[in-house]
């Protein structure tokens, strides 16, 4: 998979180098670059940003950098051939998109291009997205009801979430079917030895042998924590 971030702190993107997704880097399975969005200014200070239309606090990201960025990196893009045909994915992190999910994580690892635009300040110009849309696929990805200072933090887990899921980038993709939200459900607890710790034990069942009421335990233990902890995941009860 291909992975090209604009942003004015390519800086930030420096620990991509470590971890899983600096070793799928190195492997091949990742080719990630990160471009800076000053470089694409024509201005003798490299504004990327300028006040609102119809006034308000704050400041707006320029429509031009981005328009000369992106275009950059498309017809980069097109000069190497994909492994699907599919245009490459425009996604700008912004607390106004939809919602990311381990869902949304799984469609993005099927893309073999994805560009991630990091805005900053009271956002870009609405034309941006608007402009791409027409002719390019665009989406804005939230990870929550928060708010960050920018899209780089969102961006650096939307690729830690999408990277894993890529095939080859974790050695046992068996590690990647019981997690939190791979069913909908919180995963359940994990234990390991020893089976007595400063007073606190095992539960028995794990130590049974008892496959199957083993898988049984699990599956209560998930959704008692998901009605616990996360009572929006449940389907609703009839
Ligand atoms: Cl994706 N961006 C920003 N700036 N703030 C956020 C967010 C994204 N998701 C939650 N808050």
């Amino acid at each position: 998979m291909r992975i090209d971030i604009i942003t004015i702190f390519p800086e930030f993107f420096s620990v991509l180098d470590v971890s899983l997704v600096g070793k799928a880097r190195q492997s091949g399975l990742i080719d990630l670059r990160v471009h800076n969005l000053r470089d694409h200014t024509h201005d003798r200070h490299h504004s990327v940003d300028d006040t609102p239309y119809g006034g308000g606090a704050g400041m707006v990201m320029k429509p031009e950098p981005w328009g000369d960025a992106i275009d950059a990196i498309l017809s980069d893009v097109q000069d190497v051939p994909a492994a699907t045909d599919a245009a490459p994915l425009l996604i700008f992190p912004s607390p106004a998109g939809e919602l990311f999910t381990q869902a949304m994580a799984r469609e993005l690892a099927g893309e073999s291009n994805l560009i991630f635009g990091c805005g900053r300040y009271e956002g870009i110009d609405q034309r941006v997205f608007d402009h791409f849309a027409v002719e390019g696929r665009v989406r804005l990805v939230s990870l929550g009801d928060y708010v960050l200072n920018g899209g780089e933090v969102a961006v650096m887990a939307m690729i830690e979430a999408v990277g894993r899921l890529i095939p080859g980038v974790v050695g046992n993709p068996e590690s990647l079917v019981e997690e939190s939200h791979e069913d909908g459900l919180l995963e359940y607890p994990s234990y390991t030895k020893p089976s007595a710790w400063r007073g606190l034990d095992v539960p028995p069942v794990l130590l049974s042998g008892n496959h199957g009421a083993i898988a049984a335990w699990r599956r209560e233990q998930q959704l008692e924590r998901t009605a616990r902890v996360r009572p929006d995941l449940l389907p609703p009860a009839n």
